[in-house]
């Protein structure tokens, strides 16, 4: 097992939007053991394959209080969206960045485990963000484009002063 890099706002890799999953290989299953070391060493609850700069539609999740409910999604898609819901997030790609953003309440998210079966998760509270987080980097998109142009540019303003700062 190893630990992954993660990628730093505002790479343009984070960008990138994820291509599907057409074979869960062993390669595909390195990869998700190799996420969720990283994810719980971190600590985090969840992390994209995009954040360890590997472009393929796969993410892990654990919002479990006792760090023991792994769940990796392959090609996830939410299926179903409703309700409201306003969570102060963070993300391991904006160090030290947190912020308000407003998400579903309540989603349905249909996914291929590791053994290709599909499968389906009804999620809320925290689970619920967390999903759309890391679905959202799928997409190549990073929670801080959820908040204000002028909140956008104090935080490249900032991430660009700690990068001189510790180069
Ligand atoms: O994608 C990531 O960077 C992982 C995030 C996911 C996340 C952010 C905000 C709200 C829900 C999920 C990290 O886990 S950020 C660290 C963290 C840890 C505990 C609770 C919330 C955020
Ligand atoms: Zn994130």
């Amino acid at each position: 097992m190893s630990l992954l890099p993660i990628l730093r706002f505002p790479d343009p890799r984070l960008r990138k939007v994820a291509a599907r999953v057409d074979k869960i290989d062993d390669g595909i299953r390195r990869l998700a053991r190799d996420m969720a070391e990283t994810m719980y060493e971190a600590p985090g609850i969840g992390l994209a394959a995009t954040q360890v700069d590997v472009h393929a539609r796969v993410i892990v999740v654990d919002a479990s209080e006792t760090r023991d409910q792994l769940l990796t999604l392959i090609n996830p898609e939410i299926l179903q969206q409703d309700g409201l819901q306003v969570c102060e997030e963070g993300c391991l790609s904006v160090p030290g960045v947190y912020d308000k953003v407003e998400r579903a309440e309540h989603v349905v998210v249909r996914y291929q485990d590791l053994d290709g079966a599909e499968q389906t998760v009804d999620a809320t509270g925290l689970l619920a963000v967390c999903l759309q987080h890391e679905i959202d980097h799928l997409q190549g998109r990073v929670f801080v484009e959820h908040l204000s142009q002028l909140k956008q540019l104090r935080i490249r303003n900032k991430l660009a002063k700690q990068a001189r700062i510790t180069a």
